[in-house]
């Protein structure tokens, strides 16, 4: 069906969240909220949005923790991308304090071996390890993903190719997103293709 006037932007979106949906919740942690050590613009603004979708009825609401070994390729010490972040167990990789924890169904951790960075929830960067995440969902009859977290332009990107990749309906919610590139406006158009859809949660019921 054919709908509205200015739908070649921005589809004309209603989601209603039910039990073959899962809510995906990227790297909420405190190493990257302000005054973390790969802190990102206005992270903490993800918190807010992230809490009123995790209590509506998703099939499961899976949280990703990055969770690094002190000698993590990724790091400046080890000749890689970043400053030490998220080290497995310390106050950095915890969730952040304001991100409700009681509606997560699941964790996963990634980027748990010194010799591979998992920017995905999914896989590591080589595509060779997975984290179960994709078994998981599949057991439990999810269809249709919904992502947001941090960072938009790494995690939450690597985590949204996957999973559209290996299947899923894949929703990107913007507004439950901040990037470490904010003024990178490509990933938005990279990321709005046919197989993931960029959505803001006033698109979603009850959110
Ligand atoms: C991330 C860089 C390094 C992320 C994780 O969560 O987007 N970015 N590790
Ligand atoms: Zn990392």
């Amino acid at each position: 069906m054919m709908i509205g006037v200015d739908t070649e932007t921005r589809p004309e979106t209603r989601i209603i969240p039910g039990r073959d949906d899962a809510l995906i919740i990227v790297d909420v942690q405190n190493d990257f909220l302000p005054g973390g050590a790969l802190a990102i613009d206005n992270g903490d603004a993800v918190i807010a949005p992230l809490n009123r979708l995790a209590k509506l009825d998703f099939g499961c609401v899976v949280a990703t923790q990055d969770w690094h070994p002190a000698n993590h390729l990724s790091f400046h010490a080890q000749g890689g991308a970043w400053p030490a972040h998220c080290i497995r167990g310390s106050a950095g990789a915890a969730f952040a304090d304001a991100l409700d924890t009681g509606p997560i169904t699941h964790i996963i951790r990634k980027g748990v071996r010194a010799d591979r960075d998992s920017y995905s929830g999914f896989f590591d960067n080589s595509g060779q390890f997975s984290t179960g995440l994709d078994g998981l969902l599949h057991a439990l009859g999810i269809r249709r993903v919904l992502i947001g977290g941090l960072a938009l332009d790494y995690c939450v990107a690597a985590t949204a190719r996957d999973a559209a990749r290996l299947g899923f309906t894949t929703l990107v919610i913007e507004d439950a997103c901040r990037a470490v590139d904010s003024g990178n406006r490509q990933i938005h158009a990279q990321l709005s293709s046919e197989t993931i859809m960029l959505i803001s949660s006033p698109d979603i019921i009850g959110a």
